[in-house]
């Protein structure tokens, strides 16, 4: 059987332990999440817009999960795609997920924080090289690109129809309450609704790795400088239909990796 990991101390192997587990990278030199120091960052010209390929196909997700560490939503294959925004290859969008803490969201639970803030919430776009299969993709330090947006809750009330994306998503939570439930989505959503209007052009890039074991060093990191913002009432479902415990992993080591900023 594998060897269960987790994000606090429930378990043997929780994120001071991950590099102890079988095909670990999780002691490498390239991990993720950071801390991005926006003092630090280098200005780069040449991280333009992305192109978005189906973020606005309402039929794209085919089932939502409870990984036992995340929900995730995974799409329909060759369907959703991301090029673009600096990135030297087409890549095709598998899935995405969350990372929340205990109590989103008053608690703090995103992956990477900004000048040593976290933020309520991260969700994590994540798109395979469309030449590459998974496991070779998991090889290549630019095989896979996860884009990241931070997730705040809104201040004033929402707007219905900003609301009713987020609602549909999370209705769906209630059956799959057990660990390695699945939901097939009916419901149109689509990967547009869910953003809104938050700006895409504006964003860091790194070279990191996967937040979970075993850690592969084969994601170029986008991270969003402007946050998602979802109602407070549907950020609260996150914490109640799955485990109760963060969901994030301690910042990792910079080294010598530079992190680069578009002008904007
Ligand atoms: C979540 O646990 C996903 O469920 C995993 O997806 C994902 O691994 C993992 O996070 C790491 O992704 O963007 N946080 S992250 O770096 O996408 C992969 C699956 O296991 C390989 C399918
Ligand atoms: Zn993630």
């Amino acid at each position: 059987p594998k060897p269960h990991w987790c994000y606090d101390s429930h378990c043997d192997y929780n994120p001071a332990y991950w590099h102890k587990l079988p095909e670990s990278h999780c002691d490498g030199k390239s991990q993720s999440p950071i801390n991005i120091d926006t003092h630090s960052v280098m200005m780069d010209d040449t991280l333009g817009s992305f192109k978005f390929t189906n973020f606005d196909n309402k039929d794209a997700i085919k089932y939502i999960t409870n990984t036992g560490h995340t929900v995730e939503c995974v799409l329909k294959d060759n369907m959703v795609e991301v090029s673009g925004g600096g990135l030297k290859h087409v890549y095709s969008t598998l899935q995405f997920h969350f990372h929340w803490g205990t109590e989103a969201p008053s608690s703090q639970g995103s992956e990477h924080t900004v000048d040593s803030h976290r933020y309520p919430m991260e969700l994590h776009i994540v798109s395979k090289r469309k030449d590459l299969s998974l496991d070779e993709a998991l090889q290549e330090p630019d095989g896979l690109a996860v884009l990241g947006f931070f997730i705040e809750a809104k201040s004033t009330s929402s707007s219905k129809s900003e609301m009713i994306p987020w609602t549909k998503l999370t209705e769906y939570f209630s059956a799959i309450e057990n660990i390695s439930a699945e939901v097939e989505v009916t419901e149109q959503i689509s990967i547009d609704d869910l953003l809104g209007s938050v700006n895409r052009d504006s964003y860091y890039r790194y070279s990191g790795s996967l937040t979970t074991p075993s850690c592969n060093e084969a994601v170029v990191w986008t991270v969003f400088k402007e946050t998602v913002k979802v109602d407070q009432n549907l950020m609260e479902m996150f914490p109640k239909y799955t485990a109760y415990e963060d969901t994030y992993r301690p910042v990792q080591k910079v080294n010598d990796r530079k992190i680069y900023s578009t002008s904007a």
